[in-house]
């Protein structure tokens, strides 16, 4: 398994960097290459949602990985990159990093990172996987619509981040959380579930396929699906759903503020 960050291509300014990533994983690029910019000018979320990308004020970063393990064992993977992301910004950045299920990162309640990991399967074997992260480092405002939800290093530590480093910091725990990806998912969930304070007794929304509502967080299962367990003691398994804090606890926060 090479070194993560082996290679570490550099744009000024792209689309995506996930985009340039699977480009380069489709033409054999190997295991590792790490591909970062200064701004995208289309950075995605998921589902078609929008990473808002201004120059030189976030980390937009891509991991090019080639795990030799099946699709849903890979689901571990994102969980290892949003432990990976918590550890530095608690660590390196001296602020509270909390996840929300599955991998957002957030501090003082607020989305500081997104992670969005794209996989490209061929006759059901994993032929690559795109770790993509985006880091808010220097914005000192966000848009309208980001403006109760977003913050970054500079407006949590009150002063201006070397995104280089933080891309370091990065890179230093993202390849030992990866390995365990693969070997040790038990020890990926244990971490995951020691950093974040959605992970057992919070009250929460589901808004999921089966549709929308509220439940009370039970840990991560072995393959990294969030339990819930609803008001009538039922307990069940999300693999793909958002989860918001109920209106009442998001009000709360707000005041504490
Ligand atoms: C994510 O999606 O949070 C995944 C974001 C991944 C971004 C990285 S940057 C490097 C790589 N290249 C890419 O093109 N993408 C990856 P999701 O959970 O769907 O959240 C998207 C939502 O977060 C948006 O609809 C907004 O509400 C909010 N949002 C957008 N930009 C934000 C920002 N900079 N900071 C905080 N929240 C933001």
């Amino acid at each position: 398994m090479p070194r993560l960050g082996s290679a570490i291509i550099r744009y000024d300014s792209v689309t995506s960097t996930n985009d340039v990533a699977r480009d380069l994983a489709s033409c054999n690029a190997p295991e590792g290459t790490i591909v970062l910019a200064r701004q995208q000018t289309s950075g995605r979320g998921r589902q078609g949602r929008t990473w808002e990308s201004p120059a030189g004020e976030g980390l937009y970063l891509s991991a090019i990985l080639r795990p030799s393990v099946t699709t849903p064992e890979s689901a571990i993977i994102p969980l290892a990159a949003a432990v990976a992301v918590a550890e530095t910004l608690t660590e390196d950045f001296d602020v509270t990093a909390d996840i929300k299920w599955p991998n957002d990162v957030l501090v003082s309640g607020r989305k500081i990172c997104g992670i969005l990991v794209e996989s490209a399967v061929e006759a059901s074997r994993l032929e690559y996987v795109i770790v993509g992260i985006g880091v808010n480092v220097n914005q000192q405002r966000f848009p309208p619509e980001l403006l109760q939800t977003a913050t970054s290093l500079r407006i949590e530590t009150g002063k201006p981040q070397d995104p280089g480093r933080c891309a370091e910091g990065l890179l230093r725990r993202l390849e030992p959380g990866y390995r365990s990806a693969i070997s040790n998912p038990a020890y990926v969930i244990s971490r995951w579930e020691a950093r974040s304070t959605y992970a057992r007794g919070r009250v929460v929304r589901v808004i999921s396929p089966d549709g929308v509502f509220d439940a009370t967080t039970r840990g991560l299962s072995q393959s990294g699906a969030l339990r819930v367990e609803l008001n009538n003691g039922e307990v069940r398994e999300l693999t793909s759903a958002e989860i918001t804090l109920r209106a009442t606890d998001q009000e709360s926060k707000s005041v504490e503020r």
